[in-house]
């Protein structure tokens, strides 16, 4: 069976209340049709994933968070533990997104566990890989990444409970995306090491592309071989641009 693609916005520090102008505009932009082809995720502040959830009927959209703690409860001021998104209405959460390992250092072992939590929290780990650009320039991107996805992903991962996104640092927020060439190496060098590692279910699991994804570049990057989609950040921000990303799907 072919994989039905993903494309999830993460609006990261982003959204106030009067955000939800934007989730309505989305909303009355999806059509069924084009929901049947793509899964739609708005990963708001965790402010808003309550109210937004509240928004989202039917199959148009789900809501997702954008980081969850390792832990099920207890003291951590400040932090919010998988089950609680969950209880807000979340129905996914992005785990070990580049900026949480940059500015609240993460290693891939924290990202492992987050992802782990996620699940049992019945929610789907989105887990972020990408090398900086120093890695690539190197020549070890691939490297990177793999070590990357053996850190991070835990064994239980499965095409359902788990999306890898892909988002190479040097193209977060900066405009620059690598080519098409570039995008389809990293990919199937992911695929071969999920399959491996994983079997049908490594085959089958959703790889997203992210790292400044825009209506003008979605219809190339998404037509490569093994992205089933994107993770979308400043693109994500107005409706009119993340539905011209998500136009790569009709
Ligand atoms: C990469 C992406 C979304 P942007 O971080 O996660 O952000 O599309 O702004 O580069």
């Amino acid at each position: 069976t072919p994989i039905k693609p993903m494309v999830a916005g993460n609006w990261k520090m982003n959204g106030l209340k009067a955000g939800q102008a934007e989730l309505h505009k989305m909303l009355a932009g999806i059509s069924d049709d084009l929901a049947d082809c793509v899964d739609v995720m708005i990963c708001p502040p965790a402010t808003l994933i309550a109210s937004f959830s509240e928004k989202v009927t039917g199959n148009v959209m789900a809501i997702g968070a954008q980081d969850c703690h390792a832990a099920a409860s207890g003291a951590h001021t400040g932090d919010l533990s998988a089950g609680m998104i969950a209880d807000a209405g979340a129905k996914a959460v992005i785990v070990g997104h580049s900026e949480r390992r940059t500015d609240h250092g993460e290693t891939d072992a924290d990202v492992n566990a987050k992802a782990q939590a996620a699940w049992s929290a019945g929610l789907v780990a989105i887990i972020c890989v990408g090398e900086t650009e120093a890695e690539r320039k190197a020549g070890e991107a691939v490297a990177v990444v793999e070590r990357q996805l053996a850190g991070s992903v835990p064994d239980g991962a499965t095409a359902q409970n788990t999306v890898i996104a892909y988002e190479p640092v040097w193209a977060i927020g900066t405009g620059l995306t690598p080519t098409a060439g570039d995008v389809a190496e990293m990919h199937e060098a992911m695929r071969v090491d999920l399959a491996k590692r994983l079997g049908a279910e490594g085959s089958a699991m959703r790889l997203l592309y992210g790292g400044s994804v825009k209506p003008g570049n979605a219809a190339e990057l998404m037509a490569v071989d093994n992205v089933d989609g994107a993770l979308v950040g400043g693109g994500s921000l107005k409706a009119d641009d993340f539905l011209g990303i998500l136009a790569a799907y009709q």
